[in-house]
């Protein structure tokens, strides 16, 4: 007879970068893969782009059950200063092991977000229950990631340097995320305790698929990362994770009507996503390089880290005139646009993108080429994932602002004219589109490895 439906609760953490793969993987496990998802909501949240998209996804997923969990407020003074997100983080950590428990009755597994392993694992391992993690960003990222405890202890011997990843090859310092280079930070305190705790974990998820990184899925699958010789968790690749999108939860964009209107292939979709502003410097530039590129442009410009807080007007942050001179060719927003949408409007041509993971995966699905321009965490990693995959064209000495300096407008209009008219660029896109379609198809190598999870949650 049928086999009974696993029941599988889902452990987010906090920004849109890590609710997205989330609710990607509540569908794939509820519609596609027959289970009975739960959904943790740590409330409240840090910007109103993830409530309005939690919102969006219960009422479009009526089976999926929410199990909110209320965080004491972050008002000790070590939150002062801190990144809204990372103190999220660390409050929903510190609650996970005391409010998390009562909630878990019945439950086959857990999959809990990367950022709360080193406190979920433990806490699944004492209630029984086998505990996986999903990783929300490359192999490559996280091949880092765990092997970065062991690197530690090198550096300590050998005095800091690049990372020498078993199996995967060499990642440069310059791209770790730079809040490591502060080992008393949260951020980093978190990394390691999470990485630490990783081999006790039942399996790892990585929306990822297997010919997109064959390199780091090769080496992760043989434990060459572990500090346990050979061993490692089972790595399930179970990407790409499609968009889910809720046209009907929101009013029709004017960006739809506008994109509808506009040739094939000849818009530049620019968004560094949803986590930090450009530095206002940077944003003018930016503008001046749009403008001079000629080239139709949907730019997604954030001028806050948290959105409640952006309340500057569009004409003070970008300069004026700007709106004016590019009035009709240039649409420029601070609303939240669905981009998993926007990126499969046949007007798009190409994505200026700040590379977090979730953004690439929607380009590399799409076919749509990326001129990558990351910033911070592990965004220079996966620039790095998307231009060896060939989909993708990244300036290294693009660097982080602050550091190198601004990149001239006069630079961004040449990069950009350059990728649109790269008709090869655009061919290899298209091949990596085409290897993820069919890595999530029926039989493909991320149906299987879901499907294989799943059996294993629920034997
Ligand atoms: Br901005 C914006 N619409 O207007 P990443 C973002 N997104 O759909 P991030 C929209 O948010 P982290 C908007 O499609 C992606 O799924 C976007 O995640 C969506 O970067 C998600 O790309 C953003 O991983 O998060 O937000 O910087 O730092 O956690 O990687």
């Amino acid at each position: 007879g049928a086999a009974r439906r696993p029941r599988i609760v889902l452990v987010p953490s906090a920004g849109m970068g890590h609710l997205a793969p989330f609710s990607r993987l509540a569908v794939a496990l509820s519609t596609v893969h027959a289970c009975d998802v739960s959904f943790v909501v740590f409330l409240p949240t840090v910007s109103s782009a993830e409530s309005a998209h939690l919102d969006s996804l219960f009422a479009a997923l009526p089976s999926v059950s929410r199990l909110d969990l209320r965080l004491p407020p972050l008002d000790a003074p070590e939150f002062s200063g801190a990144d809204p997100f990372y103190a999220h983080y660390e409050a929903s950590r510190r609650s996970t092991p005391l409010l998390l428990p009562p909630l878990l009755a019945g439950a086959d597994a857990l999959i809990a977000d990367i950022s709360l392993a080193s406190v979920a694992i433990p806490m699944a391992t004492e209630l029984s229950l086998p505990c996986y993690v999903l990783f929300t960003s490359s192999a490559t990222m996280f091949s880092l990631y765990a092997y970065y405890p062991a690197y530690l202890e090198a550096a300590a011997a050998a005095g800091d340097g690049d990372a020498d990843v078993p199996g995967v090859g060499r990642i440069p310092r310059s791209s770790f995320p730079q809040a490591l280079r502060d080992p008393g930070n949260l951020f980093t305190q978190q990394f390691v305790a999470n990485g630490r705790s990783l081999l006790r974990a039942d399996g790892i998820l990585v929306n990822t698929f297997d010919a997109l990184e064959p390199e780091a899925v090769a080496a992760l699958r043989r434990g060459d990362v572990s500090s346990r010789p050979g061993f490692f968790p089972p790595v399930f690749t179970v990407g790409l994770l499609s968009p889910v999108s809720f046209p009907e939860a929101r009013a029709p964009a004017d960006y739809t009507a506008w994109l509808d209107a506009q040739p094939e292939r000849s818009v530049v979709y620019v968004s560094f996503g949803s986590r930090k502003a450009l530095a206002r410097e940077q944003l003018g530039e930016l503008a001046r390089g749009l403008e001079a590129s000629g080239c139709r442009f949907l730019w997604v410009v954030k001028g806050a880290v948290v959105d409640r807080d952006d309340g500057a007007g569009l004409s003070e942050l970008l300069g004026e005139g700007f709106l004016e001179r590019v009035q009709g060719r240039g649409l420029v927003t601070k609303a939240w646009v669905e981009q998993g949408e926007v990126l499969k409007h046949p007007a798009v041509g190409m994505f200026v993108s700040h590379c977090g993971w979730n953004s690439l995966t929607e380009a590399l699905a799409t076919g749509v080429p990326v001129l990558a321009w990351p910033r911070f965490a592990d965004q220079r990693v996966n620039a790095g994932v998307v231009a060896r995959g060939g989909a993708g064209v990244w300036v290294e000495r693009w660097s982080w602002e602050g550091e190198e300096g601004v990149v001239k407008g006069d630079e961004v209009a040449e990069m950009v004219k350059s990728v649109m008219a790269d008709e090869t660029l655009r061919k290899a896109a298209a091949c990596v589109r085409a290897d993820a379609a069919r890595a999530v198809a029926a039989g493909g190598t991320s149906y299987r490895s879901l499907t294989d999870l799943v059996r294993r949650c629920c034997p």
